[in-house]
């Protein structure tokens, strides 16, 4: 079944292709741009355009699975619903039709007047995908598809996508903020024990082309199923002494803890996709984050690319709550399958016990070590 590995990595393509229109063609920019400036903001749409392209993103990869793979639909979930409302209050399922032609319409009913924007992502969405990885090519994988179900983020880091900043200087590789944290994520978990398999994390702003000035964007993907382990990335070397990588947002706690562990080496980055992805290419050891503030779509294609590497994902409360009590054992995975208990809406998927991200077991006891000894976490 390498089919599915490819079919997501095919999927995550089209929807960075879409990502990449909307930020280049005027009319999809212009719509981005009144959201950025609040000019005209809800004015022509009730919902804002980010929304729309991040939800029909989310549809374009649920049709294009589910027409594959259809032991799939029913199990292809997001982070948007596809419910819109237009600028005359009605509500529009959006979704992809037969034709270029009927989702044009069927944007249009959701973007008017706007029909030059309408047709642009119709045939973005129509768009067929052709991958040429002969390395994605050759994995021969045997998961039945219908062991599997799938989480989508269809533009993680919405934020510094809307933001668009291309100026922001990295710092020891990590940017702290901009475009490049916008990501696509596509994971898949399996239905019975929650456990992440398939992982596939798209850049679509990964670099200018230095000849035609156009975002080129990169993908990295990874297995995790039984004992079967691939990925388009190697492990990354064990460090000394790990750096770790915050949300901005983290609490002082977590900050002044840390310091002494990392040794100055602490980082900060937006996008929860983007600071897994730094720990995957092993320009940070963990992301720690202390708050429930991600969600099963941010986490599921991350993990199964950790877990692919030989790390994984833990929920930081559960794990210091294990070595307070001297669990020395391995412990527990986040796990994709299971909503939180009493909760609504997207808090239903919350990982509740904030999480570390980790490659080598060792930096995830260094980092748990130090945090146990911290009062209130
Ligand atoms: C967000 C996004 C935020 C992140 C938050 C995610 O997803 O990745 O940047 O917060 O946890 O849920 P932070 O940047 O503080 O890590 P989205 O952009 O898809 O809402
Ligand atoms: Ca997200």
């Amino acid at each position: 079944m390498a089919g599915l590995l490819q079919a997501l990595v095919g999927a995550s393509e089209k929807a960075a292709h879409i990502a990449r229109l909307c930020r280049r063609e005027d009319p999809l920019f212009q719509l981005l741009v009144a959201e950025k400036t609040g000019v005209d903001r809800n004015r022509r749409f009730l919902q804002d355009f980010k929304t729309l392209a991040d939800v029909l993103i989310q549809e374009v990869i649920k049709h294009d699975l589910g027409k594959e793979f259809p032991q799939l639909q029913g199990h292809i979930h997001g982070e948007e619903s596809n419910e819109f409302r237009n600028g005359q209050g009605e509500t529009v399922a959006v979704r992809v039709c037969a034709t270029p032609g009927d989702t044009a319409a069927l944007l249009l009913s959701v973007l008017e007047p706007e029909q030059a924007a309408a047709e642009l992502l119709a045939v973005a969405v129509h768009r067929d995908v052709v991958l040429e990885d002969a390395e994605l090519a050759g994995v021969a994988l045997s998961i039945p598809p219908q062991d599997l179900a799938i989480w989508i983020d269809p533009i993680d880091s919405t934020n510094e996508y809307i933001g668009g900043r291309e100026d922001v200087a990295a710092v020891d590789g990590i940017a702290p903020a901009g475009l490049c944290s916008a990501l696509v994520l596509i994971g898949a978990y399996d239905r019975r024990t929650g456990c992440p398999v398939l992982g596939v994390i798209n850049e679509p702003f990964y670099r200018r082309d230095p000849q035609t000035g156009r975002w080129q964007g990169r993908y990295h993907w990874g297995v995790a199923y039984g004992d079967t382990r691939f990925c388009s990335l190697s492990p990354p070397p064990l460090r000394p002494r790990p750096c770790v990588v915050l949300s901005r947002a983290e609490g002082g706690t977590v900050q002044v803890a840390l310091g002494p562990l990392c040794d100055g080496h602490l980082r900060f980055a937006a996008g929860a996709g983007y600071k897994m992805l730094c720990v995957i290419l092993g320009l940070a050891d963990a992301y720690v984050l202390s708050k429930g503030s991600t969600f099963a779509w941010d986490a599921c294609a991350p993990h199964a690319i950790l877990r692919a590497l030989g790390g994984g994902m833990v929920a930081l409360a559960g794990a210091l709550q294990a070595r307070r009590q001297g669990d020395t054992g391995p412990l527990p995975q986040l796990v994709y399958n299971r909503p939180v208990e009493g909760a609504v809406g997207a808090e239903r998927w919350a990982n509740r016990g904030g999480l570390v991200a980790y490659v080598h077991p060792q930096h995830l006891e260094a980092v748990l070590a130090t945090l146990a000894t911290v009062p209130g976490l």
